[in-house]
């Protein structure tokens, strides 16, 4: 059965809004918090943003470069700490000001109940319907919310099985900066500008549809009496996408009002499931099932185990991409879609040192690479800032980002060195232009979307990389290794060198990337030699002297050893340069790198811990994997199940997703470079003890495939693989086991591969192969 424990269920409305349950279509998003007297639902439209762009390059930064790099070459590295933090660093705002913001709430007002019984809030992930359900005597209330990416509109019904019992006010508020009226007994209109002008236009629509009763405006907006049943609608919008705000929300509700509820509630299902349904995951039965979401955690928390709330966990994630990221709308933000207030965390923007990209990772392997459109847009929107900031700040050619952005696109190198002197966020952010080529084999979005941006942000380190001048070879910097300090011998406490081992990482990545394009497209030969150059010419890792990865270009003491970002691990995951068998040393650096980092309290922030789940997966532990997931739902998961981060952040749901794919599935990308062409599929790479039976559909691998899989007492049993695009691979079937057989289309391709540990596979589009383990 598909959806088999897709519901997170409540036995009492929301009292925090990190209990409330969130829906989304990509732009309009929603936190429903299910009261009985008053509901709150809390309303969010992803360009809802305060501030502008503004210049923050700080003027003549360029020419200050050379001394900064000079002292650090010297062992100066406070004194260029400070010529930097003086000289280069541009502007910083305080939070609040360039923001994104809550659009406001929608609150429905019903008269006071006695005697409620069998309450229950729910969010079925499956058809992205949040819904609560009551009786008062023998009436049973129902009301469901959701988003519609169809009709563009969030959706309220309010139902009941008795006639005339549904009796309300409706109101619509904003703390700040709106004005709102009921124009009509059914129509309440809120339109703005933010921050007193600096910041979008916005508008908002509420129509209410009742089924009988009566309507009227009243006190707190309008009132409803004695109605069978109420349809409300909702459309907002801004002037972000250069549109005037009223005419859009005027157009969005004509057309959504055309439709009655069970229209529109159809479309905005089969919209979510043509997405959602893609991936099937069962990971084995818990004993915890039945109880709410809530009381399920609780009980893993204080140490049972729950495969099936780990799954749930898993399909979590990919709903909350698909809420919040559909073509077309903004890219997931640090809280996704959803924020509270008018001054979120961070201004809940774009960091690019990480959390967007941990965002993105669940995209392409979890068959949702539409909605990996919107960071791809973000990434283009990104160029003509980064190439100012490259000039000015560099005296580069080329495309740059700093370690955060925001709706303004701003690049600049901001604030303080520890974060903000590193100009790879951008470079960062091309891998998932690289990625989405790998899983789909799509040559033109690869010319024509992917590579154009990818060369540019190359073209920079062309210029950046200098030499060092006592090993020659080339090293990056000033840049800090985000966001960790060091201390050297004698006694600074700084951030930054010449020659971080993430940024070479990074770089490695990116020019890799562009020299494969140019191979796979046969263009830009002279470009590419000059990368190849470059990258031989790169200064390589360092293992110290305790057999761990050096972070830094020398051994420096570490003042936090448990530090969250793990930057220079970055080689094994999400980048490829790192692997078990190609790097065995290297492996297993990261590996004492990792366990040094835990052991000192790693691991602490929900996405940092997402990450070691990834690292883990990568490095075949399952074991290690499958323990810091459950740290991930014991330590950093609220009861709606949102990563915390207090209040929350949600790249921790998007990492641990898609770390729990990457312990089922694991694929590296053909590679133009070697003999045979093939890229590699790894069947149950990390699979832990505890998910002893279970099954996967539609997961993706590199090379256009898609693929399933079915395992018994830990073992595979059976795999099926869809070809999207012709191609070779390598199949690596699970440690300790064999592919016995390979059928397709009634053809046997193999029987039982011998003692070889990968078999070499040629797949053509459209066809279907069925793998038989022993
Ligand atoms: C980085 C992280 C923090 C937080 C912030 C949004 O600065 O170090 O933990 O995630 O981004």
């Amino acid at each position: 059965m598909f959806n088999d424990d897709m519901i997170l269920w409540y036995r009492q409305p929301a009292k925090e809004w990190v209990e409330a349950l969130p829906i989304g279509n990509g732009r309009l998003g929603a936190m429903v918090f299910g009261g009985i007297q008053r509901e709150r639902i809390q309303l969010n439209e992803d360009s809802l943003w305060s501030g502008k762009l503004i210049e923050r390059d700080k003027p003549g930064a360029a020419k200050y470069l050379p001394a900064a790099r000079r002292l650090l070459f010297e062992g100066k590295y406070a004194e260029a700490e400070k010529l930097v933090e003086e000289k280069i660093m541009g502007l910083r705002i305080e939070g609040g000001i360039h923001t994104y913001q809550t659009l406001g709430d929608l609150e429905l007002f019903f008269e006071p109940q006695s005697k409620v019984s069998d309450y229950r809030r729910e969010l079925d992930l499956d058809s992205a319907i949040a819904r609560i359900d009551y009786r008062v005597g023998d009436a049973t209330f129902t009301r469901e919310v959701f988003s519609t990416a169809v009709h563009q509109a969030i959706v309220v019904r309010l139902d009941c099985d008795k006639p005339g019992m549904i009796t309300f006010d409706a109101s619509l508020s904003r703390p700040k900066d709106a004005n709102i009226e009921a124009v009509a007994p059914n129509l309440i209109v809120i339109h703005g500008h933010l921050n007193d002008g600096n910041g979008v236009k916005f508008s908002a629509q509420l129509k209410l549809l009742p089924e009988g009763g009566k309507l009227m405006i009243a006190d707190k907006g309008l009132r409803v009496e004695n109605a069978d049943a109420v349809t409300l609608l909702l459309v907002a919008a801004t002037n972000y996408r250069g549109e005037d705000p009223r005419a859009v929300c005027e157009n969005q509700l004509t057309s959504a009002a055309k439709k009655n509820y069970a229209e529109l509630r159809r479309a905005h299902v089969a919209e979510h499931q043509r997405l959602f349904r893609r991936v099937e995951l069962r990971l084995g039965k818990s004993g915890t099932v039945n109880l709410p979401t809530d009381e399920r955690l609780a009980a893993l928390q204080k140490g049972s185990d729950d495969p099936q709330l780990i799954a749930q966990y898993f399909q979590f994630g990919r709903y909350l991409l698909i809420s919040s990221s559909r073509p077309g709308a903004m890219p997931a933000n640090l809280q996704g879609l959803w924020a509270d207030g008018l001054n979120p965390p961070w201004n809940a923007d774009y960091h690019i040192n990480i959390n967007i990209q941990m965002n993105y990772w669940p995209a392409e392997v979890c068959n949702l690479a539409e909605c990996h459109e919107p960071f791809f847009d973000l990434i283009d929107a990104l160029r003509p800032r980064g190439r100012i900031t490259a000039e000015k700040t560099y005296n580069c050619r080329g495309f740059t980002a700093h370690h955060t952005t925001d709706a303004w696109h701003f690049t600049s190198a901001i604030g303080s060195p520890v974060y903000g002197m590193w100009p790879f966020g951008a470079a960062w952010c091309c891998q998932h232009l690289w990625e989405h080529y790998v899983f789909s084999g799509d040559r033109e979005f690869l010319a024509k979307r992917a590579y154009p941006i990818m060369k540019e942000a190359a073209e920079f380190f062309v210029d950046y990389l200098v030499e060092h001048p006592k090993s020659g070879y080339l090293v990056s910097g000033p840049s800090t290794s985000p966001e960790n300090r060091f201390r050297t011998t004698d006694g600074q406490v700084a951030c930054l060198t010449m020659g971080a081992t993430m940024d070479h990482q990074i770089i490695y990545d990116l020019f890799t990337n562009c020299i494969e394009t140019s191979k796979i497209l046969g263009i830009d030969e002279d470009f590419r030699q000059k990368l190849e150059y470059m990258l031989s010419r790169l200064a390589p890792m360092k293992i110290g002297s305790d057999g761990r990865l050096l972070e830094w270009p020398e051994e420096f003491e570490e003042p936090e050893p448990g530090h969250r970002h793990m930057s220079h691990l970055f080689g094994l995951h999400p980048g490829r340069q790192i692997t078990l068998r190609g790097t065995p040393e290297l492996a297993d650096a990261v590996r004492k790198t990792i366990d040094y980092r835990l052991s000192h309290g790693g691991g602490h922030t929900g996405w940092s811990r997402a990450w070691i789940i990834n690292f883990f997966a990568r490095l075949e532990d399952g074991e290690q994997a499958h323990e810091n997931v459950l740290a991930l739902l014991r330590q950093s998961t609220l009861p709606n199940l949102f990563d915390n981060h207090p209040p929350f952040q949600i790249d921790g749901n998007f990492g641990g997703c898609a770390g729990i794919a990457e312990m089922l599935l694991q694929s590296y990308c053909a590679n133009p470079s070697r003999k045979s062409g093939a890229g590699e599929i790894h069947f149950l790479p990390a699979l832990p003890k505890a998910w002893t039976d279970g099954h996967f559909r539609g997961l993706r691998a590199r090379g256009g495939l898609e693929v399933d899989l079915t395992w018994r007492d830990g073992r595979a049993t059976s795999a099926v693989l869809k070809a999207s695009i012709m191609g070779k691979h390598r199949l690596r079937p699970p440690s300790g086991q064999q592919i016995a057989e390979i059928r397709s289309g009634g053809d046997v391709l193999l029987l039982h591969h011998g003692e070889a540990e990968t078999i070499l596979i040629d797949v053509q589009a459209g066809q279907t192969y069925e793998l038989i383990f022993r």
